[in-house]
């Protein structure tokens, strides 16, 4: 099984971490979704890392359904749970934290791919406002918790502990920390795991 995905894509970072809570073998095929020249298409007609290759050359995406797919491969470590509103709730955690990171990555592209001055401050503000107004909801669910849900360690954690390092990595001037100290609280026991010390995106350069 062949994950295709890069070292600094938070998407990408997820489903690695998925992989090795579930102490399932994988290897990652290097792609830069962002490249021009990327033949992504050819197996995401979206064009998006990451993207599962399975043995029979099928793919699944996106990051969401491919975290599905390895926690329902071993019972082991269990990322999502059984009850039908309690996994609802983890998956809840999910979507807030990859749409924060869609909203972000987006204002970050606008910012690099123009010029200042041809760059929509107002499309900028508007998609960082709801990673502002996300980040307060993180903030306020989580409180004091450990975890996202019920005080176990779950898919919701994995995606936000990814989306938390990524705006630390790429768009650090938000330092949601000042706004948030508990959510830091919350993540600097998370990034603790082996499984994140070990996809920490700084670590690689590609
Ligand atoms: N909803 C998708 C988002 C994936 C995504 O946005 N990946 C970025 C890299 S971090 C990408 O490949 N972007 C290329 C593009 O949008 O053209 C998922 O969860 O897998």
């Amino acid at each position: 099984m062949q994950l295709v995905g890069s070292t600094t894509s938070p998407f990408s970072r997820k489903v690695r971490i998925c992989f090795i809570e579930k102490e399932i073998p994988y290897s990652l095929l290097l792609e830069d979704g962002w490249n021009v020249n990327t033949k992504l298409h050819e197996i995401n007609p979206l064009g998006k890392i990451p993207c599962l290759l399975l043995s029979n050359g099928n793919p699944i995406f996106d990051s969401s359904v491919i975290a599905d797919y390895i926690d329902g491969m071993s019972g082991i470590n269990p990322l999502l749970p059984q009850l039908n509103l309690e996994k609802a709730q983890v998956k809840t955690f999910e979507a807030l934290a990859d749409g924060l990171l869609d909203a972000a990555i987006l204002a970050r592209r606008e910012r690099m791919m123009r010029p200042t001055a041809q760059q929509n401050e107002e499309w900028i503000e508007r998609q960082l406002s709801k990673v502002q107004v996300s980040l307060k909801y993180l903030a306020d669910s989580i409180a004091t918790s450990e975890y996202c849900n019920l005080n176990k360690f779950t898919l919701a954690d994995i995606a936000v502990g990814c989306a938390l390092d990524w705006l630390d990595f790429r768009l650090p001037e938000m330092n949601w920390r000042a706004d948030h100290p508990n959510l830091d609280v919350y993540f600097s026991k998370l990034t603790l795991r082996p499984s994140f010390l070990s996809t920490d995106p700084r670590n690689v350069n590609d």
